[in-house]
């Protein structure tokens, strides 16, 4: 089976959210299964290679806005792993992102596919979210003979380009399925696209499958979302268990696996609490909240009136996240009342997030949507129990009571009072904590169990794969 993932994000040579993750564990654990997949993505300035070579493997040129444009091939290989890594690079329309960079990009691998640039033929190009959304578009149009899969990472991002960046590519436009609505605004949304075009579609867990149907979380997309509705489905991400190891984690002070959880857990706790300026304390929960600062997501409005209702004696909180301003101004000005009990860190900083996975108690994750959600896996696997709103990814990752604790409505009070009773229980019931630990720890959130149902999924789309 040979697989092309289109994708804008790779971590860690570039990431700005989950997708970078997705993007480098995926393809390493379908590699691990036989499937020979690449990775194909732009050539940002913004890229960082560090030390690896890269090697040029093909010029070629591409018509963009009626001129022709010169794009390079190189390919570079994840470190560990023999997996071709192909990055585009061309001055003008990719080294700084603009609103043609994706239009481009996508223009780029359909051209590549075509002539067979890579000599190397995929059986299914496997798109990542809207940056990829108009290659199902262009192969269908063009009668090419290769499977689509996209994947939503995040309905909320759908990449709405005014109509002219088609123009450029040189597409017809008339063949997109430009919606009613969006061509009053001579607009394209390049989501959409895939979603109409690709030959499956998938969510990153059931849950948000089956929620983006809906008026509440479809974005504006739910009415045709229903239309398209054979072909989705919802798998959940896994998370990476060699970078994410308590065991083994150089980040953090003290390394625990199972065995030595509560005890490990209990050190990195004092450890975080004297780094933070709090009290060094067991009898006060250490409570945190890891995330990017987007409002329309991740639940910072809730949290912070949660935060600033409760009485913040009996309760530490240590924010790490960056994102939109005015909330990065509202944490920092609660911190800076409250420093004792409030910490707010805005750049974000793998070593502190790592410390907090270990050392704190609790993980809240408020999110308003959560398409699959990482943090609360991370948590999980580091033996802190999230608390988190039953939505989502989350919903699919966290058995209430069991290994964390959920809550429906979108309210600050219910966030409130979930969290109070997940202390309760701490302070009165370390038996069923500490039970809570294991279970989150031991939980299988591997890689592999995902990459297999993606196997399903190509398997339906290019028919029977034997990847034992
Ligand atoms: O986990 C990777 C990530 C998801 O919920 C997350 C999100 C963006 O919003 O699939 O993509």
């Amino acid at each position: 089976m040979k697989v092309l993932f289109a994708v804008w994000e790779l971590a860690p040579f570039f990431q700005v959210g989950g997708l970078g993750d997705v993007a480098k564990s995926l393809p390493k654990s379908l590699h691990r299964l036989r499937v020979d997949v690449r990775v194909i993505l732009p050539f940002y300035k913004a890229l960082k290679l560090h030390k690896l070579q890269k090697k040029e493997i093909k010029k070629f040129t591409v018509i963009y806005d009626g001129k022709k444009e010169e794009v390079v091939i190189y390919q570079i290989h994840f470190l560990d792993e023999n997996i071709p890594v192909y990055i585009l690079k061309n001055e003008k329309w990719i080294d700084i992102p603009s609103r043609d960079t994706f239009a481009f990009y996508d223009l780029c691998v359909y051209e590549i596919l075509k002539n067979n640039h890579l000599s190397w033929t995929p059986e299914v190009v496997h798109c990542h979210d809207h940056h990829a959304g108009l290659i199902p578009l262009l192969i269908k149009h063009n009668n090419l003979k290769f499977k689509t899969l996209l994947t939503i990472h995040n309905l909320n991002h759908q990449g709405k380009y005014s109509i002219d960046v088609i123009k450029r590519t040189g597409l017809d436009h008339s063949k997109c399925r430009v919606i009613q609505w969006e061509a009053k605004k001579k607009q394209i949304n390049f989501l959409l696209e895939g979603i109409i075009h690709a030959d499956l579609v998938n969510a990153v867990s059931p849950t948000y499958a089956k929620e983006i149907l809906t008026e509440e979380y479809g974005c504006g997309l739910d009415e045709i979302i229903r239309n398209e509705g054979q072909k989705i489905s919802g798998i959940l991400n896994g998370i990476d268990y060699d970078s994410r190891d308590p065991a083994k984690d150089k980040n953090i002070s003290f390394n625990y696996g199972v065995d030595k959880a509560i005890e490990g857990k209990k050190l990195n706790k004092t450890f975080l609490q004297e780094k933070l300026g709090f009290t060094i304390s067991d009898e006060i929960p250490l409570i945190g909240f890891i995330g990017r600062f987007e409002s329309k997501q991740k639940g910072l409005d809730i949290m912070h009136k949660m935060i600033r209702r409760v009485n913040l004696q009996k309760f530490q909180f240590v924010i790490l996240g960056q994102g939109e301003v005015e909330w990065e101004d509202q944490f920092l000005w609660l911190a800076s009342f409250y420093k004792k009990n409030v910490s707010y860190i805005s750049v974000f900083d793998k070593r502190i997030a790592s410390q907090i996975y270990a050392g704190a108690d609790f993980l809240l994750v408020p999110s308003k949507f959560e398409p699959c959600g990482l943090i609360q896996m991370i948590a999980m696997r580091y033996g802190t129990l999230p608390i988190a709103r039953a939505t989502g990814g989350l919903k699919n990752s966290i058995d209430d009571k069991i290994n964390g604790f959920l809550f429906k409505k979108y309210s600050s009070f219910e966030l409130e009072k979930t969290m109070k009773k997940a202390v309760e229980i701490w302070k009165n019931d370390k038996k069923k904590i500490n039970e809570m630990i294991l279970n989150a720890m031991k939980k299988d959130f591997t890689w592999d169990k995902s990459a297999r149902e993606y196997i399903k999924l190509y398997n339906k789309l290019v028919g029977n794969f034997d990847n034992k």
